[in-house]
Formats: C-alpha cells, sequence, structure tokens
C-alpha cells in the first residue's frame, strides 16, 4: 500500500498579511498573524519530515492548474478579477474581505488547485493506493463565482472536474471533516448526481444559516448533498457514530469510485476557531473507518486534500496521525502525551448528538 503526498515550498509562501486573527492591526490591537497563516500546515510538513513519514510516503510534485482546469469549476470573471488583483503589488482579497492574498498570491492558488489535482490523479491511475495534497491556500468554502473563507479556488472541486473531463462515467463521494460547512464543494456539485457531497460540521459556524440538513441537493441533484451539522463539543464518539452510521451507509448506497476527503483539523481539540473535541486519534480512528468502506467498494481509493486547522502545535499531530493510518506506517509521535485526551467525557456520543444523527439518516433514507 502506497500513500502519495503533494508539498510544496510555495504553499507556505502564501501571503495573508499582518493580521490580528481575522482583525486588522491597529491601534486597539497589535498587528499579529492572520488565522490562516502558514504556521500550523508548514509544521504539519516539518513533523512529516521529521517523524521520518516522508521516506515511507511517495512524493508527488504539483503543477500549477491551468485556466481550462480552474474554468470547469469557476466564473472567468472570478478567475479574471483573481489574476488581476494578483499582480497588485499589496495583492488583494478572494471575494469576502477575511480572504486576503499576496502580490503574485494567484500562482500559489493554482498550484493549490494542482496540488488537488496531481493526488487524485495519482490514485486514479494506481500510482498509488490513497494520497494527501497538503495545500495552501485552501478551497473548500470557495464557490464558482467568488472566494470566501480565506478559500481562493475550490480545489476538490476542480481535481474531480479535471477527472470526469477525462472519465465522464467517475463517480465520486466527497466527506469534508472540516469544522466548517463545505459550502463551496457543495454548491459545486449541487444539481449533480455524479457527485455525493457530505460535510460534517459545527452547527452554524461558518458561513452562518449554511449546512443545514434541509439542504440536500437541487434537480437531478436533489439527495446529492448531504450534511450532518453537529452541536458545538462533539467528541471522538459524535464525529465516529456519525462516520459508520451515516457516512458509511451513504457511500455503499452511491457506490463511488474514489473519495475524496477535504480535510481540516479544525474540529480538534485545541483549535481556536471550532468549539469541537477531536483528538488525534480520532482523526486516526474516522481515516480507518473510510479506508475500510473504500476497500469495500472502491480498491481503496482515497485523496485528501487540506482545508482549516489553526493550532499550530497539534495540526502536525492530527496530520500525522491521519497520514499514518493511511500508509500503514506506524509513527509513534503521539502516545503517551497527549493520551489522557481520548478519555475525556465529552467523547461520549451525547442525545443531541443521535437526534442529529437520526434526523440525517431519516432525510435521506439510510436504513443500513
Ligand atoms: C466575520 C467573517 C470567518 C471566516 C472564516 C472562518 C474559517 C474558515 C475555515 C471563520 C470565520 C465575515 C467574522 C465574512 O477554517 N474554513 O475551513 N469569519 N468571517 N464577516 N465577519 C463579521
Ligand atoms: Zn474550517
Amino acid at each position: 500500500m502506497t500513500t502519495g503526498y503533494v508539498w510544496h515550498e510555495l504553499y507556505g509562501w502564501h501571503d495573508t498579511g499582518t493580521n490580528a486573527g481575522l482583525l486588522p492591526g491597529s491601534l486597539m490591537m497589535q498587528p499579529y498573524l492572520h488565522f490562516e497563516s502558514p504556521e500550523s500546515k508548514q509544521r504539519f510538513n516539518s513533523l512529516v519530515e521529521v517523524s521520518g513519514l516522508s521516506t515511507h510516503l511517495l512524493r508527488i510534485m504539483p503543477t500549477p492548474a491551468t485556466d481550462e482546469d480552474i474554468l470547469r469549476v469557476h466564473t472567468p470573471e472570478h478567475l479574471a478579477r483573481i489574476k488581476a488583483d494578483s499582480e497588485n503589488i499589496r495583492g488583494g482579497d478572494a471575494g469576502d474581505g477575511t480572504s486576503p492574498f499576496g502580490f503574485q498570491g494567484f500562482h500559489i492558488a493554482a498550484l493549490a488547485a494542482g496540488g488537488s489535482i496531481a493526488a487524485l490523479n495519482a490514485v486514479l491511475d494506481g500510482t498509488v493506493e490513497n494520497s494527501y495534497a497538503l495545500v495552501r491556500p485552501p478551497g473548500h468554502h470557495a464557490r464558482p463565482e467568488t472566494g470566501m473563507g480565506f478559500c481562493m479556488f475550490s480545489n476538490a472541486s476542480i481535481a474531480i472536474r479535471q477527472a470526469q473531463a477525462r472519465n465522464p462515467d467517475l463517480r465520486v463521494v466527497t466527506v469534508d471533516w472540516d469544522v466548517h460547512h463545505g459550502n463551496g464543494t457543495q454548491a459545486v456539485f449541487y444539481d449533480d448526481p455524479s457527485v455525493l457531497t457530505i460535510s460534517l460540521h459545527q452547527d452554524d459556524l461558518f458561513p452562518r444559516d449554511s449546512g443545514a440538513i434541509t439542504e440536500r441537493g437541487t434537480g437531478a441533484g436533489d439527495g446529492y448533498a448531504i450534511n450532518v451539522p453537529l452541536p458545538a463539543g462533539t467528541g471522538n464518539g459524535g464525529y465516529l457514530a456519525v462516520m459508520t452510521e451515516v457516512v458509511v451507509p451513504a457511500i455503499r448506497r452511491h457506490r463511488p469510485d474514489v473519495i475524496v476527503v477535504p480535510s481540516g483539523f479544525d474540529a480538534s481539540c485545541f483549535d481556536p476557531l471550532g468549539r469541537m473535541s477531536v483528538t488525534a486519534s480520532g482523526y486516526r480512528a474516522m481515516t480507518r473507518v473510510l479506508m475500510d468502506v473504500a476497500a469495500e467498494v472502491c480498491d481503496g481509493r482515497i485523496m485528501m486534500t487540506h482545508e482549516g486547522g489553526y493550532s499550530p502545535t497539534y495540526v502536525p499531530l492530527c496530520g500525522v496521525s491521519v497520514l499514518s493510518e493511511l500508509s500503514g506506517v506506524p509513527v509513534d509521535v503521539i502516545d503517551p502525551l497527549y493520551a489522557g485526551f481520548d478519555t475525556m467525557p465529552e467523547h461520549a456520543v451525547s442525545p443531541a448528538q443521535r437526534d442529529v444523527i437520526a434526523a440525517v439518516r431519516a432525510a435521506h433514507s439510510l436504513t443500513d
């Protein structure tokens, strides 16, 4: 079993500027880093190296997504505006005022989409069994006509559409476990029954009023968007229950050729932007569940593409845990230091979490 791994030094150079989280630096707030800074992701890559894991992975070098690739998902106006603002020495913003990028930032965003493409193609052509694209900027909030939520282009969607350009029969399930709603990926495929989008997220976190159970696709795509809005505080038990009681039966029913995971680690217990409690071993266990169902329905084919996750010290542990599980390479950088967090009471499945799972199963007639 080989695992592909995408990282490019330029992903660490995507410049979100001097901010104070989401605020501009001002006389009221000392300038610091934007939440979406290189820290968590660059340190994830560093741990992949220093843990020795990288020697067991197949390193895949990305090339930039072409205009043709980007235009399969985005409007010409969005692409043209990002390109134009990218030539501004002061950079620009992807659309909502919270998604800054630096001078020549278009090229890094195209390289991020290209990283997702390369990771997906390596799985589909059999070069690797599964893969992880550790990219910046992230993609799952970007809609066809605009970027938002720190995202410039919809990396996962661009990868899926270019694969479908070569194989129109390709069926895909996306399983977005970032703590925020995968609204952009959902929007791209909302009327398309070939791609089932599933998002697990904290209820009504970001974007606001997005990701309710009642958002389920439209037209021919009705039923092909599944949303699981979980209450704040959900831990490993709740997430694993969603995986086995919603995600696995939905994947069995859709019978995809590949599973694509927009993978954020901002549902972790240490994340500053989420209020969930997933631990590194929780992410490992969720990966295992996906690998088992992938082995059953699609020869193990899984591609993960990185999204959010803002704890500089815990994202690397979550990421290495997922890569360790994907590759079958044991990595012992985590236990016993953090083992105590796996036995906290919030990992029990609460009645409120049970109610959400039951409501999603009923809305989508998931019976097995
Ligand atoms: C606020 C706004 C945001 C934007 C993005 C995130 C996280 C994204 C992520 C969180 C909060 C806007 C506070 C727009 O990690 N995705 O995976 N907040 N954005 N307006 N206002 C007032
Ligand atoms: Zn997120």
